[in-house]
This record gives C-alpha cells, sequence and structure tokens, in this order.
C-alpha cells in the first residue's frame, strides 16, 4: 500500500492528472499500454471540487477538500491524494494532512506559469519528504519545450536542494488534460504514477 501525495500551486494541474488517472483505468489502458496485472479503481473521492464565487465568468472549479483516489494494480491497493493549491486555510488544511501521510510526492509544476510564485507555495509547506519526484504539466502549452524543461528542472532542483535539502529523484513531463496530438504526455503522466508506486 502506498500513499502518493499530489502537490503544488493553484491550478497546476493536479486534479486533471487524478481524472486521467481513472480515466487510464476505466477504459484498461493502463494494462494493456503497460503490461501491467488487472488493475481496477477502488473508490474515487472528488467531492471536495467546488466553483468558488468569482468575477469572471469561468466555470473552472477549485480543490477544496483533498480529491482521493484509492485503485489496485494485481493484488496491490494505492491511494492518490491531490488537495488544492490554493491559500485559504481550509484548502492548506489538506496540504498539510497530505504532505505528512503521504510517503511519495510529486510536486507538480505549471510549465505555462512563472517559476517563483510556485516555489512560494512550497516555501509554506513545513514537512514534506526528502526525496521527491516532479511533474512539468501543461507541456501542450510550451513552444520551445526542451529550452524551457531544461531551464525548470535546474531551477527546481536548485531551489529543493539549497532551500529545502530535498532531492529531486526523477522529472517527468506531462499533460494532464486530454488534447488531441499529446497523447504521448498523457502516457507519460500515467507512467509516471505507474512507475512510483511499483
Ligand atoms: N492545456 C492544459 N491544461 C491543463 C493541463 N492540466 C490541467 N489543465 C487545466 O488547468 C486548469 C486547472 O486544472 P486543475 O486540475 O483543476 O488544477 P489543480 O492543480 O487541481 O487546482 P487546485 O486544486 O484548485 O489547486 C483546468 O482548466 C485544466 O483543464 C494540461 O496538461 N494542459
Ligand atoms: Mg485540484
Amino acid at each position: 500500500m502506498v500513499n502518493v501525495g499530489i502537490l503544488g500551486d493553484v491550478s497546476v494541474g493536479k486534479t486533471t492528472i487524478l481524472r486521467l488517472f481513472v480515466k487510464f483505468i476505466e477504459q484498461g489502458m493502463l494494462e494493456k499500454k503497460f503490461k501491467l496485472n488487472e488493475c481496477s479503481i477502488v473508490k474515487t473521492d472528488f467531492s471536495g471540487e467546488a466553483t468558488l464565487p468569482s468575477k469572471s465568468a469561468s466555470k473552472e472549479t477549485k480543490t477544496i477538500h483533498p480529491n482521493r483516489v484509492v485503485f489496485q494494480i494485481g493484488d496491490k491497493m494505492h491511494t492518490l491524494f491531490a488537495p488544492g493549491g490554493d491559500n485559504r486555510p481550509l484548502v492548506r488544511m489538506g496540504i498539510v494532512t497530505v504532505s505528512r501521510i503521504a510517503r511519495l510526492i510529486i510536486a507538480v509544476f505549471d510549465l505555462n506559469k512563472d517559476l517563483d510564485s510556485q516555489f512560494n507555495f512550497y516555501d509554506k509547506i513545513r514537512f514534506i519528504p526528502k526525496k521527491i519526484h516532479v511533474a512539468l504539466n501543461k507541456a501542450d502549452l510550451i513552444k520551445d519545450l526542451n529550452k524551457k524543461v531544461d531551464d525548470y528542472k535546474k531551477r527546481i532542483e536548485k531551489y529543493f536542494k539549497e532551500k529545502r535539502k530535498i532531492a529531486v529523484e526523477e522529472t517527468y513531463v506531462t499533460v494532464a488534460e486530454s488534447i488531441e496530438g499529446f497523447e504521448d504526455h498523457n502516457d507519460k503522466c500515467a507512467k509516471m504514477i505507474v512507475t512510483l508506486v511499483s
């Protein structure tokens, strides 16, 4: 049983990563693509998702209470937790809880957003395991992807090493949203989770 915490600043795509993974399992894609034993969803909880009052017409939702997906590969059960990234006290409670109960952490970054504001999110979390994994998400929105990935990867590793004494074990470049032409990056996103729990 592995608990995986998916953390990151607001709107980087944590909930979308969870939904993509659920879709992969429900459509039998995990077994097919990664030659795994039988995979199944045990339980999902997306009830902490809410459309917040906002001035814009956007229908985008935010995670208030952590989303949770319990799944099984073969006879092993695992749980993914994705708290919201917002700064509201109620949302922050979820972040603190998840950062303490998860043995494995995926720190998700939005490649299309400035890095310093995203580091700010981690500055506020006291406890993070000494080794983490990084997902650079929204790769579909970036033109010169290799250059951007190199730059973000270096700066993220430096931030965690120097400021937090945390080692980045692996960096994955992902697209969590189902977007035509980026199926390979969807696969990488699902593979990241499979690799972590294996
Ligand atoms: N283009 C693109 N959009 C994405 C990707 N992943 C997520 N999004 C979009 O980004 C927005 C925020 O996604 P969420 O999954 O709700 O982000 P979150 O990190 O869970 O947000 P909070 O829980 O509120 O912190 C949504 O409009 C998603 O459709 C991606 O890989 N590419
Ligand atoms: Mg969310």
